[in-house]
């Protein structure tokens, strides 16, 4: 069997890059804004509009220039000149660097599509920086990543990945497996060879042992690293008028959702988010749960169930002023498989007498227990917002492929079956890595990754 192993990637040699252009910031007044232009004509383009002949430029150049359409001045601007490949997106690049107003903005960019360039369409320059291998997949969703942080750990986490550093970590496992590979390839297409080592069962599983337990603590990794950047959905459930509000509220540090003594108070989902020692919680207060006539409070309740199921984590509510109930137990039966905590609260209406159990008192706020016991269930380890990860689906499903295809080499192997049948499971563990990369042939994912970009990124 004959792996062409390299032939997958693009050619991009021979490639033509339509010039695009976007507004490259925030679409508001502000004291500048700035004009992205990349492609081929970039520069020819950019000429046409200012009173600056870029067309011979050769190295990064600064310029005050004026944009005008023939005689009529539009503004005086900054022009930031990268010739290609020594920009962002590899391309020859010009920022245009203007007022910032909207208006004026809006005018350059017109002025730039009448000569030729188009508008971008959703993060199209980084898709370029990508195409032109300045920056491979893992820096590409970084970008956005970086933009979107809502906080300083998520942001943090994401600069690493924009550095390179998280694709680092698997190039020395792409490298292992396309050594191997190479070797089974010519143990099988040249048997002739006598001086090249030869790749039998056992070099094949003692490479997958060391490469397991290294994927492994990767995918660990990486779902820690996707609880930090991402958050977690945590549900509040529990029957009527256990305190769920009032969590809720003592939570957030505001009187979010109503509280009253009357069961049945909350009737839709109330949300509400808190950053827990850098890692955001996105609250979930439910309606009480319990077998309503009420066409409204029904609704809600099975509204209330759907949530259970949805949540990363659940906060089972419990009044420990009085005695378990079959409601209860009801409801701590059906969150049973889920990752999820059970407190108990009105502790000031009791004695506590047990010390295994977590107790709060929702209407003073005194929730110190419970939000420590949130941080544990998270298993958040404190290098995790330090430590570079693979932490978005995308990133983690193909973590796990290539665990799956690595396991199944090894049975393979062990079965004793023949070295171009395991190979199989092989090649497919390293085009997983390839695809975390967007090493492999995979533009359509790349597609679909960019267009979740906003324009002029
Ligand atoms: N003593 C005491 N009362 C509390 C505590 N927490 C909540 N309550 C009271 O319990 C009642 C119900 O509180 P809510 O927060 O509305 O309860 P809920 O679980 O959201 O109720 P539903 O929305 O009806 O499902 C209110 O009168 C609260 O003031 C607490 O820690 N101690
Ligand atoms: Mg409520």
């Amino acid at each position: 069997m004959k792996m062409h192993l390299y032939g997958a990637f693009l050619n991009l040699k021979n490639m033509k890059f339509e010039t695009i252009v976007a507004l490259a910031t925030a679409p508001m007044k502000s004291a500048l804004a700035v004009i992205r232009v990349s492609g081929d004509d970039a520069f020819e383009i950019v000429s046409k509009c200012s009173s600056k002949d870029l067309t011979k430029i050769t190295k990064r150049t600064l310029l005050i220039a004026n944009i005008v359409d023939g005689d009529k001045e539009i503004d005086e601007a900054v022009l930031a000149v990268y010739k290609g490949p020594k920009s962002f997106t590899g391309e020859d690049l010009v920022e245009i660097i203007c007022h910032g107003s909207v208006l004026i903005a809006n005018e350059i960019i017109q002025l730039l599509i009448s000569k030729g360039a188009r508008m971008a369409t959703n993060g199209e320059y980084s898709s370029r920086a990508f195409l032109n291998q300045k920056i491979d997949l893992v820096q590409a969703e970084a970008i956005n990543d970086v933009i979107n942080a809502t906080t300083a750990e998520a942001k943090n986490l994401s600069i690493l990945s924009l550095k390179g550093d998280t694709s680092g970590l698997i190039v020395p496992i792409k490298t292992r497996l396309a050594d191997i590979l190479s070797l089974i390839e010519v143990n099988i297409d040249y048997p002739e060879y006598e001086d090249i080592e030869v790749a039998n069962k056992e070099t094949i599983i003692s490479t997958v042992d060391e490469l397991l337990p290294q994927i492994e603590k990767y995918i660990k990794d990486g779902n820690q690293g996707k609880i930090v950047k991402e958050g977690v959905k945590v549900a509040i459930v529990g029957k009527p008028n256990v305190g769920k509000s009032s969590l809720l509220n003592a939570l957030l540090g505001e009187s979010k959702a109503i509280v009253t003594d009357i069961a049945g108070t909350t009737r839709d989902i109330v949300e509400g988010e808190i950053n827990l020692n850098g890692v955001v919680l996105h609250l979930l207060d439910t309606a009480g749960i319990r077998d309503s006539e009420d066409k409204v409070e029904s609704i809600g309740v099975d509204k209330s169930k759907a949530t259970i199921q949805e949540a990363d984590l659940v906060i089972v509510v419990l009044d420990a002023s009085n005695k378990l109930d079959a409601l209860d137990k009801e409801i701590l039966e059906m969150s049973k498989d889920k990752k999820r905590i059970i407190v108990y609260n009105k502790k000031d209406l009791i004695n506590i007498n047990n010390k295994d159990n977590i107790y709060i008192s929702a209407q003073s706020g005194e929730i110190n227990s419970l939000k420590d016991a949130i941080y544990k269930e998270l298993g958040i380890e404190d290098n995790v917002f330090t430590t570079p990860s693979l932490n978005n689906a995308r990133q983690l499903g193909l973590l796990k492929k290539a665990y799956e295809s690595l396991k199944k080499a090894k049975e393979d192997a062990e079965m004793d079956l023949s070295i171009d049948l395991i190979s199989v499971s092989l090649y497919d563990a390293y085009v997983a890595i390839l695809e975390i990369l967007g090493e492999a042939n995979q533009l359509d994912i790349s597609k679909e990754i960019f267009s979740r970009f906003c324009v002029g990124k």
